[in-house]
């Protein structure tokens, strides 16, 4: 076990409810603060990661006034608390935007961390990156321009470069940081920024959709973090707007949608505004994958009005392609059977969703 493996991480002072630190100096507490002070009043302001006696759990911490560790849920999964054992942590730095830790996991290889949540671990981010490049783009013909939202890690962009349809992809990811530790430590997800028709922006995606000319794209994946942070604006109507603008008519979307275990309210906040928002078909997906809340991830997928997209019939095969399937690395978690499958609800979704 390496050496920093079993120590609580760093945490900053405490702060009192204007986000002083008590010791005259001014802090700024982060929005994912807030918001879990909101849903847990009777706890002061809070830091991000923890790792206890060996082992990380996606909960938060901080100290109470007699500088005991208080452990708290995070706010988007209340009461739960998934944990892995950790070898030895190889990076963790405060970013602009958030923290960023990565760790080599005893079971699951390196994973990264950013602001107390886990992104994606060596062993099960094929499900995720696969299932959210695949669905979408394996639902129109010919994908040929695609917009990356978040992403920073590169996993998305290796997937898309799958498809050799696509002559242009724009990433736009707000954090540096997430990009540079990505290329430092999983090469196996950077490697989709290698592919010479990226085109990297580092900034805030509301500002750059702003810019973006209207119809440009075929396809739009929104590989977001939690709506907590920075990436509160991305559940909201003007941001779906935005989104629906960009896209050509019958171009596609492909949003994270949480879990349908955890999250029923905000998914069905979201179909609902993106029905109004966009005027095709819109459906939910899910996949299985262990280290998320739950162990299972939602993907939304939307179509602008235009030539019409059946969603749960794949028109562009990822067997038909040309050297897609073993394009850099095998896939290991799609193939048209799962796009099929992803689209099966439970009862208890489909009646809450209304999509019955
Ligand atoms: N609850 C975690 C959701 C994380 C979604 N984004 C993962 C980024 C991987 N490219």
């Amino acid at each position: 076990m390496g050496e920093d493996a079993g120590k609580g991480l760093e945490c900053p002072k405490l702060m009192d409810g204007k986000g002083n630190s008590g010791n005259g100096s001014e802090k700024v507490i982060p929005s994912c603060c807030l918001k879990a002070r909101a849903s847990a009043p009777e706890l002061e302001a809070k830091c991000h990661s923890t790792v206890v006696s060996g082992w990380f759990s996606e909960s938060q911490s901080s100290s109470d006034d007699a500088g005991k560790m208080v452990y708290f849920n995070n706010p988007m999964w209340p009461g739960e608390a998934h944990s892995l054992k950790v070898e030895s942590i190889l990076f963790k730095e405060k970013s602009d935007y958030q923290e960023v830790l990565v760790f080599e996991s005893s079971t699951y290889g390196k994973v990264l961390v950013l602001d107390g949540i886990v992104q994606l671990t060596e062993k099960d981010e094929c499900a995720y990156q696969e299932m959210i490049a695949h669905l979408p783009l394996c639902s129109i013909p010919s994908p040929k321009t695609v917009l990356v939202v978040g992403g920073g890690d590169g996993g998305v962009l290796r997937e898309i470069s799958r498809h050799s349809s696509v002559e242009h992809i724009d990433i736009c990811e707000i954090d540096k940081m997430v990009i540079d530790v990505s290329k430092k430590f999983f090469p196996e997800l950077a490697v989709g920024f290698e592919d010479p028709r990226v085109d990297l922006h580092v900034g805030d995606a509301i500002e750059f959709l702003r810019h973006a000319p209207k119809g440009k794209y075929d396809a739009i994946i929104v590989d977001s973090s939690d709506p907590v942070g920075p990436a509160q604006e991305l559940v909201e109507k003007p941001f779906f707007e935005t989104l629906a603008q960009a896209l050509r008519p019958g171009g596609v979307l492909c949003n994270m949608a949480e879990s349908m275990w955890l999250h029923t309210h905000l998914i069905e906040d979201m179909i609902s505004i993106c029905r109004e928002t966009f005027k095709g078909p819109v459906h939910y997906a899910w996949a299985s994958v262990p280290t998320y809340p739950s162990g299972v991830i939602g993907f939304l997928l939307c179509s602008t009005e235009g030539p019409p997209v059946d969603f749960l019939n794949p028109i562009n095969p990822i067997e038909k392609l040309d050297g897609a399937y073993l394009h850099k690395r095998e896939l290991r978690f799609y193939n048209s059977e799962m796009h099929r499958a992803a689209f099966a609800l439970p009862s208890f979704l489909k009646r809450e969703v209304r999509l019955l």
